[in-house]
């Protein structure tokens, strides 16, 4: 029998960057075994239009027992473990096909919101016990990866009730860095580790943990 799966997605490149992390990351754990379970990478477009059909695509073939899926977001320091999908779409910049959708829902007579089904505050622990820089996230923003996210939330919750998903963004590498001085970077290898502590977690945790892990602004 086939080992079960974990779907990991990052997105190719955007508003002009020489590349994107999320996609180094998957390109170097795509194919990995971790936790008895094979890791599925797959790239999705920086495009409204395709992306959530890429995305539902890829769940309906490989039918994975976990969902991560990975984005850039150019000035945070850590990995942000984000915990709030939104209903909206408020395109700052045009994607990758010139559409740029402002005020729109990201699925019509959906749900406001949606939480993330990953235990965020574990990763958050886990991430933080090996030294790599984490941080829970309230918002991924109303671009394509938190249309991405939303789906991922969308479909499992509807039609894998059994499957968990989330996202997580993460920061420019050191060399995207420099073309924005004062702006903060992570190495490769620190945000693949981060990334596959990230899914081993998940796999091995149950209940989230009941830990404080809010704002007060
Ligand atoms: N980051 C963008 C879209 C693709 C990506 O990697 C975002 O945060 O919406």
């Amino acid at each position: 029998m086939n080992k079960p799966c974990v779907l990991l997605t990052g997105f190719e490149r955007f508003d002009g960057e020489p590349v994107n992390p999320s996609e180094e990351i998957v390109r170097r754990l795509d194919g990995k075994t971790t936790s008895d379970h094979v890791i599925v990478g797959a790239i999705l477009p920086v495009a409204f239009a395709e992306a959530p059909q890429v995305l539902a695509e890829l769940i309906d073939r490989h039918r994975p027992a976990l969902v991560i899926t990975l984005g850039q977001a150019g000035g945070r320091a850590e990995l942000s473990i984000e915990r709030v999908a939104i209903n909206l779409i408020d395109a700052r910049i045009a994607d990758n096909a010139d559409l740029q959708p402002i005020d729109v829902e990201v699925v019509a007579h959906a749900p406001p919101a949606y939480y993330s089904s990953l235990p965020v505050k574990a990763i958050n622990a886990e991430l933080a016990e090996r030294g790599i820089p984490a941080a829970l996230s309230l918002s991924a923003g109303s671009f394509v990866c938190n249309q991405v996210f939303y789906w991922v939330c969308h479909l499992l919750s509807n039609d894998y009730p059994g499957t968990r998903g989330g996202f997580i963004h993460v920061p420019w590498l050191p060399e995207q860095a420099l073309r924005h001085p004062g702006q903060p970077s992570l190495p490769l290898e620190t945000m693949i580790a981060g990334v596959h502590a990230a899914i081993e977690c998940s796999l091995r945790t149950g209940k989230d943990l009941h830990v404080a892990g809010g704002t007060t602004h």
